[in-house]
């Protein structure tokens, strides 16, 4: 890692099966970080409230009916989108909190097991973001998901479906990743994340630079 001089934010990610609390921890995570004086923002991918993200909605409202490898590369666009509005913000020393990121595009489009779009092939259409600082992996079986509120109102809410994502996740784990247990109550699951996240914010202010995904 090379040495650089301006203070940058770091770039968190949280990934994980639907319904593991994820949205949850960003919000406090968010709100944390801005109670110890550092600029802090939370953003949700897919980011729905763009002509892309709209498209998306719908298929996952099962509204309508995209090709596989089509719905792949939306999500993708719906990244490269706020490519260049992330990386100004992370150069100007914000902090950016995210409920999914690229990892869940790789997860969730391997989990669909077709060969033509293997976790390297999801990969390699997807090189040009910034790689997470930190990825806060929440781990929930997905028997217990599938008990909470609201699940199965969406296109992939289904165990079998998540049990693959799941799993499509573990095999993208790298040193940047920390598992948390999601079954515990949201203060414990907080505190898990604070202590593994302060860290990091602190070595991303003090000059640690910013990767690249899949590096
Ligand atoms: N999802 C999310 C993908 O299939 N690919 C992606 O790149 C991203 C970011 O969309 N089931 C899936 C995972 C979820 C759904 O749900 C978004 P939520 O509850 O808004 O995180």
């Amino acid at each position: 890692d090379t040495v650089r001089k301006v203070p940058r934010g770091a770039l968190i990610v949280f990934e994980g099966g639907d319904r593991c609390g994820k949205t949850t921890q960003c919000s406090k995570l968010v709100e944390r970080l801005r109670s110890q004086g550092v600029d802090a923002v939370m953003w949700r991918f897919p980011d729905r409230s763009t002509s892309i993200g709209a498209a998306i909605n719908a298929y996952l409202a099962e509204q309508s009916h995209l090709d596989d490898a089509v719905v792949h590369m939306l999500f993708v666009a719906n990244r490269l989108e706020k490519r260049e509005e992330m990386l100004r913000l992370l150069a100007g020393g914000t902090t950016l909190v995210l409920d999914r990121y690229s990892y869940s595009g790789v997860a969730y489009t391997a989990a669909k097991g077709l060969p033509h779009l293997s976790i390297e092939y999801c990969k390699s259409v997807e090189v040009l973001l910034p790689a997470a600082d930190l990825v806060l992996h929440m781990t929930m079986t997905a028997e217990a998901t599938a008990a909470r509120g609201g699940y199965g109102q969406e296109r992939y809410e289904k165990v079998e479906f998540q049990k693959k994502a799941m799993e499509a996740f573990e095999a993208l784990r790298d040193e940047r990743w920390a598992v948390i247990d999601a079954s515990g109550t949201i203060e414990d699951i907080h505190q898990q994340v604070v202590a593994v996240t302060e860290p990091v914010v602190r070595q991303a202010l003090a000059g640690r630079a910013l990767g690249r995904l899949w590096d």
